[in-house]
């Protein structure tokens, strides 16, 4: 074995043992940009392998203040004396150093507390790949970046004895199909007397989403989340003719009402669905997506970090600029060049 391999090796004993230290310290290996700590990380986990896989993987979606802090919070309480927690979050938008995320840590004190609970907020922002030129991010966005680190923090995380796996999500843009892609299960949360909101989330979420939440079913907004409740049965109902539908819960987090008839029929479903293979099934099929996205933005990568590439770019933009060129042929001309054909 070689000074790598034993240091690769050490740490994933640490991991294995459930250190919560090492297990944040392997994350910070995956999210990292340099080559060596990438390297180390991901002979981390080819050791670790064998101990993952066996979560429940549950993604937390919705937007902005919808109350998905609070509602991973309360959850992760619930469940805190049948499971070791996990928590992950993803937000794409949030600057390196702060952001939402890490100022909700402040809605999670009460499970940061426990010894069982590990909570992990994304750096954000940050491109895995994602070499950015011509003022466009490009080979892989922003948010398929972050989601990978993510993916490998779920294992990690896994490997540590963590049985359930709760990723936080803002739900923008592609960002559910992203967590779709790492979860298990995925709950879109929707916030009570969001009428027009309904709307806009009928398109596309709906397809992704396994169950839908309504929040903060408290005090003023009781009402109104009965109400919501009722109006997503009957859209999905529309929507969902001959499938099966999606189940909606209501909830509130400051009142700690909801999440024992959630967690009893997501945890029964889920149970249901190992038994079926159908996790077996949305984990392969997973596999094959993030291998294809990885061959791409480590292909494109690769390839834009070419002396001759980097050279010709600023020529071939101006060209496209000037419509001298159109961006197909430009592109097909300078892939030629470098890899011939
Ligand atoms: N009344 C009530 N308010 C809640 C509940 N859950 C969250 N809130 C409030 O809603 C606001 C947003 O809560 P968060 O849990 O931070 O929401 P979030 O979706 O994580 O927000 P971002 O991460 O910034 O997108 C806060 O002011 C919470 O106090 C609830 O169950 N009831
Ligand atoms: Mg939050």
């Amino acid at each position: 074995m070689n000074a790598h391999e034993t240091r690769a090796a050490e740490i994933a004993a640490g991991i294995l043992r459930g250190e919560r230290g090492t297990l944040a310290r392997a994350i910070t290996l995956a999210e990292s940009s340099r080559d060596d700590d990438q390297e180390l990380a991901s002979q981390v986990i080819t050791n670790v392998l064998p101990a993952t896989g066996k979560a429940l993987r549950l993604g937390v979606s919705g937007p902005p203040g919808v109350g998905k802090s609070s509602f991973v919070e309360a959850l992760g309480c619930h469940i805190l004396d049948r499971h070791k927690v996990a928590v992950l979050a993803i937000d794409p938008s949030s600057p390196k150093t702060g952001g939402s995320i890490l100022g909700d840590k402040t809605h999670m004190e009460e499970l940061a507390r426990s010894e069982r609970a590990f909570i992990r907020p994304s750096p954000g922002g940050t491109s895995f790949g994602g070499s950015s030129f011509g003022g466009s991010s490009f080979g892989g966005n922003t948010l398929g970046g972050v989601a990978a680190h993510t993916r490998e923090a779920i294992l990690l995380c896994e490997a540590a004895g963590h049985d359930v796996v709760l990723v936080e999500t803002i739900g923008v843009g592609q960002s559910e199909y992203a967590v779709a892609d790492l979860c298990d299960l995925l709950l879109l949360l929707v916030q009570p007397g969001a009428g027009d909101e309904l709307q806009g989330i009928k398109r596309g979420i709906m397809e992704v989403a396994d169950a839908l939440v309504v929040t903060k079913a408290d005090g003023d907004l009781t009402a109104p989340a009965r109400r919501a409740h009722q109006d997503l049965v009957a859209a999905i109902h529309v929507r969902h003719a001959s499938a099966p539908m999606p189940p909606v819960f209501v909830c509130s987090a400051r009142e700690r009402t909801g999440f024992a008839e959630l967690w009893r029929e997501i945890s029964a479903c889920h149970a249901g669905w190992v038994e079926s293979g159908e996790i077996a099934r949305r984990r392969a099929a997973q596999d094959l997506r993030w291998f294809e996205r990885e061959i791409e933005v480590q292909v494109v990568k690769r390839f834009l970090a070419q002396s001759s590439v980097a050279a010709a770019m600023p020529i071939v933009i101006a060209e496209i600029r000037e419509r001298r060129t159109t961006p197909l042929v430009a592109a097909r001309r300078m892939v030629r060049s470098v890899l011939g054909g």
